[in-house]
């Protein structure tokens, strides 16, 4: 007989990790002991406070049927009782460890069930949950098993005495908050209940307990040594190995690694007297040696992610096939790194990764980032009396993930600060498994962990890094680098990657990345499309940065992620001398006929690649064929002589080659590309329109070859009979996220700058309007209210008859002191202008710092498509180097290239738009021409553009030609 009070919730807001549950141990989905899911749909009630109601509905015999329902795994902020909470790191409650607020919604959960009628009547049983927010309270027919914390750690029971063979009353009552919140601020939503799955294991006598299945590679001899370690004698059998040996007893036999390129998974057993569980093993070694983190004896780049849970109405109740996708999608985008930010993930994840082939830091249920609103005082990381609930948390990661080949980084936690709790954490996991590294960004000074860690360092710190030239305690100094964060991929972005990823192979102590972060954790809403911070009238909130990912929250691949893609490619295909950003320039006959391919991969040679080129006129292929490549080996590089190029007459012409799937993989099909490189041969030639033709005044408008004017203000109205509207000169974009910038951020906030200088409001003073023999000449001031600066601006209109030309000569007068976000003309087409066709970068958006994978084409799309649905509207859309784009009747081509981007709403309602169901298409299709863009850089949380990437406010001309299309 347990005893009862209405106010026995004393736990909740005990440091402890929890009483009643059994030892962690190692996890595994199968094995051929009988298990039962408790998924499904529970009873629920929701209370206001831990003790509004006492624990009679765990009585069997209670009676919840007019409960709701709620859906196990789930949140039940997100179906339909309360509401989620975001805030990045202020705890949304009074800081005063461990208490947390009398308002404390608490969800009791109830299920009955019955045992199948095959369950064995022998051996004994175990529950296990493995993840519930943030506190729960157990009851098995009545009888309280014990309390828990640790959300996303598993927690298992001893329930064999206590089962039934029908009418199983299983009681959950969760509470959202409890000491343990101060423990787990990542930057997330707050989405209490039991959000991962409830299983019941029969337990048969002499089954497996715990084991640790130790697979280690030495690359010198090319064998595997396996010794599975057991709480209980068996026997491990792997068939393909011949191996048989006792669990305890080490074999070495020659086998194929396991690496995250060439993900070699060895099938076996685990015989004990009552179990066999089916074991995945990968041979692999990991060691820190000459400074450097190296697997099987090479040292690994990470070309990696941050990945937190995130489904849009599930929030982090992910089922097996978003599982499924986030790794097919990364491996498709040469991803080959995951940190599982902040927690440990869904156990299911980790076997897609040793499965596909991912290297894993897996970092612990741990953060207090909060304690830095107070520097830090009374932070549970350097608090004795939380010590056990840290190595608690350790030990419920480590025990549950050890099997793993794929997990090569034990993280302490994130953003916790200091202090002896990490210290102790970071002991105990080297004494237990000295076969990975330790990794915690806080410990700058590397005290506790293998590897210097930092986030958001910026490109010049990250250089004198490579270079060892940073400083530091001697420790870290000899250590390895990894940016564990940085790109943020917040709206817009994240730019200069390409930047980071050349630093990063340059120098050898620089061992690659994370990008922050995987996935916009945007929460599907009727109201907003995608709702963020505040959208539950939360009374503190972070906004929309809890949406910063390369996916958007259904999963659609952000431009972002396809820049990344091509920046972190794993085959480097230059043409001679040439690289994309040269294009152009003259290199001489004879430099084109090679291409140089280089085999990035760290493990994998080239054999699994199949390489294509295809000679484009203008952007059209004309002839194109298999290139034979060598199958490199890792670092290796082939110069291989392309064909005899078509004689082709005039025109722009350029080679692409791409490296493609050579036959279907387990996570591409055939043809999937991989990687692919672009060099021009010859540069567009200019674009040139004789000045024939005089402009004609007459009845309120002057006439110019095609087109009409009016007379007085010299603004353009039609071109032949498309109707032009209101172009005029235009700077402002609607600023990025990144062109916002964070508070905390060292540089300047662009965004904030332009806006308060006036540059979303500019004003348009007529200076003249001069008619002369060849031109027409529209003299204007461009500038801001209050302001002294200001962009004189001449609009020189000539014409062929044909084609009407419009040079635009921008002067900067007064003391400019930012760049300009964007420079060009935009102008409105009718709104039914609908398709778009271009020659130029494609087929998506690129910025001058995100540019990498803007491949040069002839492109279609829409103007709907045109857009990139940024969560929280902002610049988007434009697409680099267009040499012509034609919409709505209207050729346009450009000298230079430019950038081109169309949109239903003006940039100003852009700009006012906070969530994309604010953006309502209007009559009018307005279009921008822009001669440069302002960089993108990751300011949101990182640095700005860097220098080479602003756009100075200098003088500068630029020119269009506008026609009809026929
Ligand atoms: C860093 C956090 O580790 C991560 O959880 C997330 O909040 C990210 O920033 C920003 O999106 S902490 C950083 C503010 C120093």
């Amino acid at each position: 007989m347990s005893f009862r009070t209405t106010t026995a919730v004393d736990y909740v807001e005990d440091v402890s990790p929890g009483t009643g549950a059994l030892p962690p141990r190692a996890w595994y989905a199968t094995s051929d002991a009988m298990a039962l899911s408790l998924n499904g749909d529970w009873r629920f009630r929701l209370s206001a406070t831990a003790d509004a109601e006492d624990d009679s509905f765990a009585d069997p015999g209670f009676d919840a049927g007019d409960w709701a329902e709620i859906a196990v795994p789930g949140h039940w902020v997100l179906q339909g009782h309360g509401s989620p909470i975001y805030t990045n790191h202020l705890y949304p409650f009074p800081v005063d460890p461990p208490r947390v607020p009398t308002e404390n919604p608490t969800g009791d959960h109830l299920r009955v069930f019955d045992l199948p009628a095959d369950w064995p009547s022998d051996g004994g049983a175990v529950l296990r949950f493995d993840g519930v927010e943030s506190c729960a309270r157990v009851w098995l027919n009545g009888t309280d098993l014990g309390e828990f914390k640790g959300s996303r750690l598993p927690h298992e029971f001893a329930v064999g005495h206590l089962l039934k063979p029908g009418g199983n009353v299983l009681a959950v009552r969760v509470h959202q908050w409890s000491a343990a919140s101060y423990l787990e601020d990542q930057d997330q939503w707050w989405l209490p209940g039991i959000f991962r799955d409830v299983t019941l294991l029969h337990r048969p006598a002499g089954c497996v307990l715990d084991f640790f299945v130790h697979a280690s590679y030495d690359h010198t001899s090319g064998e595997g040594t396996l010794k599975v370690e057991s709480d209980v004698d068996g026997r491990v059998t792997v068939p393909a190995l011949d191996i048989d040996v006792a669990t305890g007893e080490s074999v070495t036999v020659p086998v194929e690694p396991w690496t995250a390129e060439t993900p070699r998974l060895y099938d076996g057993v685990l015989a004990s007297e009552g179990e066999r569980v089916p074991l995945r093993i990968g041979f692999r070694t990991v060691v820190l040696e000459d400074g450097l983190i190296k697997v099987n004896g090479t040292p690994v780049l990470f070309k990696g992610v941050n990945r937190h849970e995130w489904h849009p109405e599930k929030g982090r109740a992910l089922d097996p096939e978003t599982m499924r996708a986030d790794v097919l999608l990364m491996k498709r985008h040469n991803i080959n790194a995951v940190r599982t930010s902040h927690y440990p993930p869904h156990p299911a994840f980790l076997e897609l990764c040793d499965a596909y082939g991912l290297w894993v830091i897996d970092e612990c249920d741990l953060e207090t980032h909060g304690f830095v609103e107070q520097a830090w005082r009374d932070n549970p990381v350097d608090d004795d009396r939380w010590t056990p609930a840290l190595l608690d948390r350790a030990a419920r990661m480590v025990e549950r993930d050890k099997n793993h080949p794929s997990v090569v980084i034990w993280s302490l936690g994130n953003e916790a600060g200091t202090g002896r709790g990490l210290t102790a954490m970071a002991e105990w996991i080297h004494g237990r498994d000295a076969s990975r590294l330790v990794h915690y960004e806080g410990d700058i000074n590397c005290r506790d962990t293998d590897m210097y860690s930092r986030m958001y360092a910026f490109h010049e710190e990250v250089e004198r890094i490579g270079r060892g030239l940073d400083g530091g305690t001697l420790k870290s100094r000899e250590l390895p680098f990894i940016l564990c964060e940085y790109g943020h991929a917040m709206g817009n972005g994240p730019g200069g990657i390409a930047d980071y990823q050349r630093l990063f192979e340059r120098y050898d102590r620089l061992q690659g990345g994370f990008i922050w972060e995987w996935i916009d954790h945007g929460i599907k809403d009727e109201r907003y499309g995608f709702a963020y911070g505040g959208d539950f009238g939360e009374e503190l909130h972070d906004g929309n940065f809890v949406c910063d990912g390369l996916l958007f929250p259904d999963r659609k691949p952000s431009p972002g992620l396809i820049e990344y893609k091509k920046v972190i490619e794993p085959i480097r295909i230059e043409g001679w001398g040439s690289p994309l950003l040269e294009r152009g320039r003259d290199l001489g006959e004879g430099a084109y006929g090679t291409v140089r391919v280089c085999n990035a991969y760290d493990f994998a040679d080239l054999s699994a690649i199949a390489f294509e080129w295809a000679y484009q006129v203008d952007g059209e292929t004309v002839e194109s064929g298999m290139l034979p490549v060598p199958a490199l080996a890792p670092g290796e590089s082939a110069d291989v002589k392309l064909p005899e190029p078509p004689d082709t007459g005039s025109g722009e012409t350029q080679w692409t080659v791409r490296a493609l799937l050579a036959t279907d993989t387990a996570w591409g099909p055939k043809g999937h590309q991989v990687a692919w490189g672009q060099f021009p041969v010859s540069a567009p030639p200019p674009v040139h329109v004789a000045q024939r033709e005089a402009p004609r005044l007459g009845d309120g408008r002057i006439t110019l070859g095609p087109a009409s004017f009016d007379s007085r203000t010299g603004a353009l109205m039609s071109v032949g009979a498309v109707d032009v509207a209101g172009l005029r000169l235009d700077v402002w974009r609607a600023p990025t996220d990144n062109d916002d910038g964070a508070p905390w951020q060292p540089d300047l906030r662009y965004g904030l700058l332009w806006r308060k200088l006036g540059l979303h409001r500019m004003r348009h003073r007529l200076d003249a309007v001069e008619l002369t023999g060849d031109a027409l000449t529209v003299r204007t001031r461009v500038a801001p209210a209050a302001r002294q600066v200001g962009l004189a601006t001449v609009y020189r209109w000539t014409s062929d008859g044909e084609r009407l030309r419009v040079t635009v000569s921008v002067s900067p007068e007064g003391d400019w002191t930012v760049p300009l976000p964007r420079l060009g003309v935009r102008f409105g087409l009718s709104g039914a202008a609908a398709r778009v066709r271009w020659f130029g970068g494609g087929p998506g958006e690129a910025y001058p710092d995100t540019r990498s994978a803007s491949e040069l084409g002839r492109w279609e799309s829409t103007v709907d498509e045109l857009g990139t649905p940024y969560v929280r509207p902002q610049e988007n859309g434009a697409r680099a180097d267009v040499r012509w784009a034609e919409l709505g009747g209207l050729r346009i081509e450009g000298e230079p290239e430019f950038w081109f981007s169309a949109r239903r709403w003006t940039n100003e309602q852009l700009d006012d738009a906070r969530h994309l169901t604010d953006l309502v298409p209007g009559e009018t299709v307005w279009v921008n021409l822009d001669h440069g863009q302002h960089g993108i850089g990751s300011q949101s949380c990182g640095p700005g553009p860097l220098p080479q990437y602003f756009l100075r406010a200098e003088p500068t001309e630029f020119s269009f030609v506008f026609s009809e299309i026929s």
